[in-house]
Formats: structure tokens, C-alpha cells, sequence
């Protein structure tokens, strides 16, 4: 398929968050124009921002499309929908999933909708550690240094633990 290589960031910590990452996993993969490319290992994650909540479970995709980005934000919001998500939550709070944009091609964007690439994702490890299975050496646009690099020069300290290989397991 044409289009961009875009990687999305997936989480969970409500509910059977295994279960959630599968799901939304599979929804994602069987969405017209798009197409699976990678999925990394899963994480279980501390919680950052919003710590007193339940510890996530994390893991990044990676997809081919030509779905615009705008257009792609509002599909993964049907996803999270579907997979059980209700509106209303509290920023940075639990959530049965969370499915962010981290990077779309080598295209920045900034607008009140959407901020790519991801404004949080220099400063995750949850979402550098997945990352870097995936595209080591991908340079991250406006900030010339690759993923691999951010993830070793990235000073949270916040626990991310193997949890599961492969997400189909
Ligand atoms: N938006 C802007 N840029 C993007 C983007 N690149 N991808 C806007 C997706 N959305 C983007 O998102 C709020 C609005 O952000 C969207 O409507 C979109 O227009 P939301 O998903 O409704 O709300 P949210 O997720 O609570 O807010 P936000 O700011 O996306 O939070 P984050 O950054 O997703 O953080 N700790 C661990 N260990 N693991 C986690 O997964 N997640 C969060 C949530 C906090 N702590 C965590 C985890
Ligand atoms: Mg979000």
C-alpha cells in the first residue's frame, strides 16, 4: 500500500487490558486503508503524569496508510470507542485505551487538533522503549536525533517491564 509509515502509541490500565490492546489491535488492522505493519512487545508501565491511578499496559504499532492525519485521528477515536473508552476522562487519567498519534511520516504538525510528532514523546519511556523495537533509527522530525538515541538520553525513570512478546499471544 502507498502512504506514510505512522507509528501509534496504544494503553490501558481499566479492565482487561490485555484484552483492550488485542482489540483495538485488530480493529486498527481490519480498518479500510490501513494497513498492520508491526506491533512491539507489551509493556506494563507506571503510571506518568497522573500516578495515582493503576499501572498501564503499553505497546506501539506501526501502519502504512494514506489516510490524512487529521481523518486518522477520528478514526482511532471510533476505535477507542469501540473498544469500550467513554468520554469525559480526566487528562493524562485512566482509560480502558488511548490511542495516540506518535509520528506520521516525517511530518510535523501543529495545530489546536493534533501535534505530531506526539508533544509528550521525548519524555516517555513507555512509549520510547516500544518504539525504538520498531524504528531505531528513524529520526524524529524536528529534532535530528533518532529513537534510539532519545530513549538513552531520555531522563524518565519511571518503570517499564516486559510483560508479554507477542500481542496475538
Ligand atoms: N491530540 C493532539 N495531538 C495528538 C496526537 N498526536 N495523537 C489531541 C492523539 N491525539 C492528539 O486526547 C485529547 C486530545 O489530544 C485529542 O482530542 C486530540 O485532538 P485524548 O486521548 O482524548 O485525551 P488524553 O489521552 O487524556 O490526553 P492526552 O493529552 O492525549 O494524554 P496522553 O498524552 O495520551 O497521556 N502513563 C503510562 N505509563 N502509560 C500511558 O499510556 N497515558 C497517559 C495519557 C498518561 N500517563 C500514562 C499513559
Ligand atoms: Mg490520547
Amino acid at each position: 500500500m502507498s502512504g506514510n509509515t505512522v507509528y501509534i502509541s496504544a494503553g490501558s490500565n481499566i479492565g482487561d487490558r490485555r484484552e483492550n490492546l488485542t482489540k483495538a489491535f485488530k480493529l486498527l488492522a481490519s480498518e479500510n486503508g490501513i494497513e498492520m505493519v508491526a506491533a512491539s512487545r507489551l509493556y506494563e508501565t507506571e503510571p506518568v503524569g497522573v500516578t495515582d491511578q493503576p499501572y498501564f499496559l503499553n505497546c506501539v504499532f506501526s501502519i502504512r496508510t494514506a489516510i490524512e492525519p487529521g481523518l486518522l485521528l477520528e478514526r482511532l477515536k471510533l476505535i477507542e470507542r469501540a473498544v469500550g473508552r467513554k468520554p469525559g476522562y480526566v487528562r493524562w487519567g485512566r482509560r480502558e485505551i488511548d490511542l495516540d498519534i506518535l509520528l506520521y511520516g516525517d511530518t510535523i504538525i501543529s495545530n489546536p487538533r493534533l501535534t505530531v510528532p506526539h508533544p509528550e514523546l521525548m519524555r516517555r519511556r513507555f512509549v520510547l522503549q516500544p518504539l525504538v523495537e520498531l524504528c531505531p533509527e528513524m529520526v524524529i522530525p524536528g529534532t535530528g536525533i533518532s529513537v534510539r538515541e532519545a530513549a538513552q538520553v531520555c531522563s524518565d525513570r519511571s518503570s517499564v517491564v516486559l510483560f508479554q512478546k507477542n500481542i496475538l499471544d
